[in-house]
């Protein structure tokens, strides 16, 4: 029987599939370095047509199929398991920019463009595609939109969501569906592209996308503020939307540590203001007109807070450099957290309005219950979304301090619930969180995920564990409790399901 390495170079040719262990070793450790997988191939198809030959294949032969995009998953979503059955496919060489209308303010980008070309691609048009992440220069747009990305602008353009007009997606059977339209209105039946975003690759393979593009910015004010609480965070916001005339297209909060952070362990950080306070933001408004006067709006709101001791000092960006060290402050911050030792994440959202009282309960907490940890919460306020992290406490164990991972983060993740808020805001499921939306969704949100799953990957074979649990043996026994009788096993069109490959075959 002829392995499926040479099956799949036969498809889409030798130079596309990766076998040899020093290649595929990048694709097999995510990022956060949590999970460390093995795969039986790595593939680099150039064009939707051969990853639909993978796909067809794939399905077939029943072999696991994890999409792949920069590798900068919070959750593992891109990373093998360790069976070493799975063939890892990477979307890299899909990197065209298809099209650009910058009269219908559109562009259609490939899934393997890495979101700063897209970005640039919108530039070069007088136009903006408004995502915008710490890791844009090496996260791709395809892994950008398969997780639904978020980022430090959201606030005033949505998630990737909410940039989407269309979608090219290749089914697990290796179907192609094709609907990269740029009408922004369609009302036609069901909004099926909504299913693959956010999907993290187990509904099928994004290809390429239909984007929106907004007016080029021209105009930018940018503050760096130390503000008195996080209520004050809060109600400065609130002000500066209703000053600013929409024009707040960012707005962080960092808390002191943060900045301590970033400044001891990223050279060229600096503090931009003297003094130690407890908390700041990063706000920036910004105009497609040249001459709006956002400084001046800025400084007025700032000063106003500052008479009612709510922002106790700012320092306002005077130029680029200004406004790129503050940002390399914010950005870099992961990354410090990161040099500073062991770390445990939380990416959580709570409704605005309860954020300070949810900040409040939750430092108590950790306080109380974490003496090895210092809490490192900082994040997106302008949506409720805050990276509620914790980092060793200097001189503490790493081991012992990452052995409470489970507790902490269900200590946490119950507060968010109780807050009325979301476990996941802005990274996804992947398979860190598997569990976790399966304590907090409800019965019905779940049934309807694997009914959407089982309908679109009849035999799971799209990133397999992600998002939803891998079926185990005893769910695929037709007429277990999760699955209606017959509509796992035998869905009209597929064969029965085949052994899993040899590990000869497959490695
Ligand atoms: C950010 O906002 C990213 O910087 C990463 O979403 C957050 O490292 C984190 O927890
Ligand atoms: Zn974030």
């Amino acid at each position: 029987m002829r392995t499926l390495s040479d099956q799949l170079r036969e498809r889409i040719g030798a130079d596309a599939v990766l076998t040899a262990p020093a290649d595929i070793a990048p694709y097999l450790t995510d990022h956060r370095g949590l999970y460390h997988g093995r795969a039986c191939a790595v593939v680099l198809p150039r064009a939707v047509e051969q990853v639909s030959q993978v796909l067809a294949l794939c399905n077939e032969r029943r072999i696991g199929v994890v999409p792949h995009g920069g590798n900068t998953s919070y959750c593992g979503g891109a990373t093998p398991d360790e069976s070493g059955r799975q063939i890892v496919l990477a979307l890299a060489r899909l990197d065209r920019i298809r099209a650009v209308d910058a009269a219908g303010f559109t562009l259609v980008a490939e899934a393997g463009c890495v979101l700063q070309t897209v970005q640039r691609a919108a530039d070069d048009a007088e136009r903006l595609f408004p995502l915008s992440l710490g890791s844009e220069g090496s996260c791709q747009i395809g892994g950008n939109l398969a997780t639904n990305a978020g980022g430090t602008q959201v606030l005033r353009y949505g998630m990737m969501r909410d940039l989407v007009l269309g979608l090219e997606v290749v089914l697990a059977d290796g179907r192609v569906l094709s609907s990269l339209t740029p009408l922004r209105k369609d009302n036609t039946g069901y909004d099926v592209k909504s299913l693959f975003l956010g999907s993290e690759g187990t509904l099928g393979v994004i290809t390429a996308a239909s984007l929106k593009l907004y007016p080029k910015i021209r105009s930018v004010a940018t503050a760096f503020a130390a503000v008195a609480d996080v209520q004050a965070a809060v109600d400065l916001l609130g002000e500066l939307r209703e000053r600013g005339a929409d024009l707040v297209s960012s707005f962080e909060l960092l808390p002191r540590i943060a900045v301590d952070l970033t400044t001891r362990h990223i050279p060229g950080v600096a503090d931009p203001l003297g003094g130690s306070h407890t908390w700041y933001v990063l706000c920036e408004l910004s105009s497609s007109r040249a001459e709006e006067p956002l400084a001046e709006t800025l400084e007025t709101a700032l000063a106003a807070a500052l008479e009612r001791g709510k922002v106790l000092d700012a320092a306002l960006a005077k130029s680029e450099r200004d406004r790129e060290a503050f940002w390399r402050l914010r950005e870099s911050v992961p990354e410090a957290q990161r040099r500073d030792g062991a770390s445990l994440k939380h990416d959580i959202s709570v409704p605005v309005a309860r954020l300070p009282e949810f900040v409040r309960q939750g430092s108590e907490w950790v306080r109380d219950h974490v003496p090895d940890g210092r809490l490192v919460a900082y994040g997106h306020v302008g949506d409720g979304n805050l990276h509620f992290n914790l980092n060793q406490a200097p001189g503490a164990d790493p081991a012992a301090f990452l052995a409470r991972a489970e507790t902490v983060m269900r200590a946490i993740h119950d507060l968010v619930q109780a807050f009325g808020g979301s476990f996941s805001a802005e990274h996804g499921i992947g398979r860190l969180k598997v569990a976790e939306l399966e304590r907090y969704a409800s019965a019905v949100e779940l049934d309807l995920m694997r009914a959407i799953k089982r309908a679109l990957d009849p035999n799971g074979i799209l990133n397999p564990g992600k998002v939803l649990r891998a079926p185990g043996p005893r769910d695929r026994t037709p007429g277990t409790r999760d699955h209606a009788p017959g509509t796992r096993d035998r869905t009209p069109g597929t064969r029965d399901r085949s052994p899993e490959p040899r590990d000869e075959e497959t490695s």
